[in-house]
Parts: C-alpha cells; structure tokens; sequence
C-alpha cells in the first residue's frame, strides 16, 4: 500500500477539523486514510494494526474480499428502493439472517439505536396486542451500566451521565436494575412488563462477562413470567465471542435479537431485529419503517457477511485465538494490568492507574503501531478483526506488555 500524494498531513487535517466538526469526540491523534484486512494507514503512510476494529462493525477486517465483492456487483445493479416497492435482495437476505439466528422474522433498519429502539416499540405493542398491558403502561427492564445508543428514548435509561444530562425531558417506562443480578430482575418484573433488555456482555461498560447462569436465568425468568428476553448483541454479536451469538454460551435463545455493526461488513450500515414469528407478528403495515432499511445494497453485504459466518471459520478462529488472548492478557496481570475480562477476541483490560489513565495507554500503544479504545478512565477494550493471525495478536501482546513498563 502507498500513499496518494497529499496536501494536507495528519497535524493539518487534525486542526482543520476544529471550527467545522462538531466536538462530540475526542480522538486519537491517527489520521487514517486506507485500510486492508486488519491493518489501517494513515495520511504520512504509518501502519497500524487495527485492535478495536471499529467497535466490532469490522469483524471481518477492512475490506475484507467477499464483501467489497458483494458491494461492487450490488452498486452496479440496485442501490435503493425504499419499502414502498420490493428489491429482489431483501428476501434472501431475510431468509439467512432468520437461519443464521435460529429465529423466524426479520426487521431491518440501519444503526444500532435504530435497532434497539425498534426492538422497544416492537416489545411495546407486543405487550398491548398480546399480554394485555392497559395502555401506555408497559414498562421495560434494563441493567445498570448499559450501551445501547444515543437516542433520547435510548439516553433515557442510560446511567452514564455523559451520556445523559442535558438531554431531557426522558422517555418514561424504564425500570434500571443492577447488572448480573437475578434476584433484582425477579423484583423488577410485574404485570406492567413487556420485556428485559440487555447486553449478553457489556461493552461500554468495560466488556463485563456475567456469570455462568445469568443469560440462562434471564431466559428463565422471562420465560416464567410472561416477558420478552431483548438481547442486545449489536456489539457481541457476530462471531466476536466465538460463537455468532454471545448468548450461545449459555445455549439460550432470546425472543428478540438485535442485530448491526459487523451485519454491515464494515461498509454500510445495516442493522436488524430478528423475533420469534408470534413476536414480530403485532407489526402491521404502516406502524413502523425506515426510508433505507432493508436497501438492496445493505441487503446485498449483510448477505455476504452472513454467508461468511455460515462457515464458522470466523467463530473458531475467535474461540482459538481468544485462548490465546486470554493467556497473554492473565501474563500481564500484575504487571501493569489489574485485572481483565474476555470472551472470545474481545478484552476489557483494566490498566494500573499508577502506569497511567487508559487514554495515556492507547496514545503509547498508537505510537507503537497498534490502535486501541480506552474506557471508563483506567481500561483499555481490545476487540481485533476476527482476521488477525496468532503472530499479530502475539506481537501486539507483547508491544502491550513494553507500553505497560
Ligand atoms: C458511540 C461504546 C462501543 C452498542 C450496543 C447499540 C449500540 C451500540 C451494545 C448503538 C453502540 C458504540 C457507538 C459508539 C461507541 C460504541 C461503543 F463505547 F459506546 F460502547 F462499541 F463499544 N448497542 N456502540 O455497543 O449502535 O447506533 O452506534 O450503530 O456512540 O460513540 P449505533
């Protein structure tokens, strides 16, 4: 890979952006500008290796060939219809995702939040149509310390304050309960509610695995007492963890799935909610929508990503190179690293706060070559394409291991 020759380097374009974008991120100072597999390049031509792999929308790595494939040949033929008409991509796609999924109906939007706000209206009128809930009373449980996206129905049950003051007034109908916590989800559940939402493991939060059993209870306690189980696998979906749903580590079958980031290979942005056929069935003609939902072209590379993870290379790729992630990360532990959590090619690494914040950490590992996220002040998240090979994860262990001296 070369670099076009170009007017502007990195410190021009970083301070370009100043007066004109909006300041609602602060990123690393890294400009990139091309990217293949799981190596991205930046405006000077330094090469990084790509460990957070836009927060999982890259699991496949950039560009990966199947899918700029599918793109282009889709490009050529169909890019947008809106609903008002049929595409002739959208029924496989539908049909894949619900095969993929072991569940029977798919609604397809564009973001996460889309999604999940989907998945919110859908438990809402499930829970008028068919439990019974007097209007506008149905409540939804969610856990404390969760990412579920930026709208202000979203925001509204969020417990990060950033995230949520100055955003009011809220949407009511929220219940919060401590994340991991059966017997609080049991005392939160009543006749009011529709369903509980909730990250199979939690990203923002610091990728927070929940014990054995917590998924498997949860699938039991709504099973029990007439609710919906939403899962959230937007983030830990599609073969991150080592299996396509996180929740199959606890073989547990949500009512609700929601779907998006990787399901867009990294291209466009595709996400969907995939039900249970009595579930997905309330929704009639008119009651919700999107102008680029279920679009040929995003139906065109979510089918690609899905005929990826149909062979389940990804997933075992995952699951193995999670050991060894794992292993190397439990090397560290006392040598600068406090603690880790990990499922899969995915780590929350808690980072010495003597050594320095999480920020300072991922400004080093950038200097090294490597591109991380912190979080949460003192942690670092770890999420590599699922196509990085055993010797990248080791080398960048190791500059992991140099950065924390
Ligand atoms: C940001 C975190 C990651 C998500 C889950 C829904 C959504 C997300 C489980 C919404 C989005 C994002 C968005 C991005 C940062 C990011 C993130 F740090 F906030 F937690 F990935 F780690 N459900 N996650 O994780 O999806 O609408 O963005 O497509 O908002 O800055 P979206």
């Amino acid at each position: 890979m070369t670099a076009p020759a170009r007017a502007r380097t990195s410190d021009d374009l970083i301070r370009a952006e100043e007066p004109v974008l909006a300041h609602n991120y602060h990123p690393l100072p890294v400009v990139v500008a091309r990217a293949e597999g799981s190596w991205v390049e930046d405006v000077e031509g330094r090469r990084y290796l790509d460990m957070l792999a836009g927060y999982s929308a890259l699991n496949f790595g950039h560009r990966h060939p199947a899918l700029i494939e599918a793109a282009h040949r889709q490009l050529d033929l169909l890019t947008l219809t809106s609903r008002a008409f049929h595409n002739d991509r959208l029924a496989e796609f539908a049909e894949r995702l619900a095969a993929l999924t072991g569940l029977d109906m798919v609604l397809p939007m564009n973001t996460g939040a889309e999604a999940v706000e989907s998945g919110i209206k859908l438990a809402r009128k499930w829970a008028y149509d068919v439990k019974g809930v007097p209007a506008d009373r149905a409540t939804i449980v969610v856990a404390a310390d969760n990412f579920h996206g930026r709208t202000t129905t979203i925001v509204s049950f969020s417990t990060d304050e950033t995230a949520r003051a100055g955003f009011g007034p809220f949407t009511p109908g929220f219940t919060i309960v401590p994340y991991n916590d059966l017997a609080a989800l049991e005392a939160a559940v009543d006749d009011t509610t529709a369903a509980v939402l909730i990250e199979p493991i939690q990203g923002e939060a610091g990728v927070i695995v929940p014990d054995d059993g917590y998924l498997a209870g949860v699938r039991e306690l709504t099973r029990r007492t007439g609710c919906l189980f939403i899962a959230d696998e937007i983030q830990s979906g599609l073969g991150r963890t080592g299996r396509t749903l996180a929740v199959e580590h606890e073989a547990v079958e949500p009512d609700v799935l929601l779907l998006g980031k990787a399901l867009g290979g990294g291209i466009v942005p595709v996400s969907a909610v995939v039900a249970r056929r009595e579930v997905m069935g309330v929704l009639h003609p008119g009651e919700h929508g999107s102008t680029f939902g279920g679009n040929p072209l995003a139906a065109a590379v979510g089918t690609a990503v899905i005929e990826l993870l149909e062979t389940g290379d990804f997933q075992r790729h995952a699951a193995e190179l999670g050991v060894v992630l794992r292993d190397g990360l439990t090397e560290l532990v006392g040598k600068g690293v406090l603690g880790f959590r990990s499922r899969g090619l995915w780590a929350g690494v808690d980072i010495d706060p003597a050594i320095g914040t999480g920020r300072e950490i991922s400004e080093r590992l950038m200097h090294e070559g490597i591109l991380v996220k912190d979080t949460h002040g003192s942690t670092i998240r770890l999420a590599p394409p699922l196509t990085i090979t055993g010797d990248e994860l080791v080398s960048a262990l190791g500059t992991l291991e140099r950065a924390l001296r």
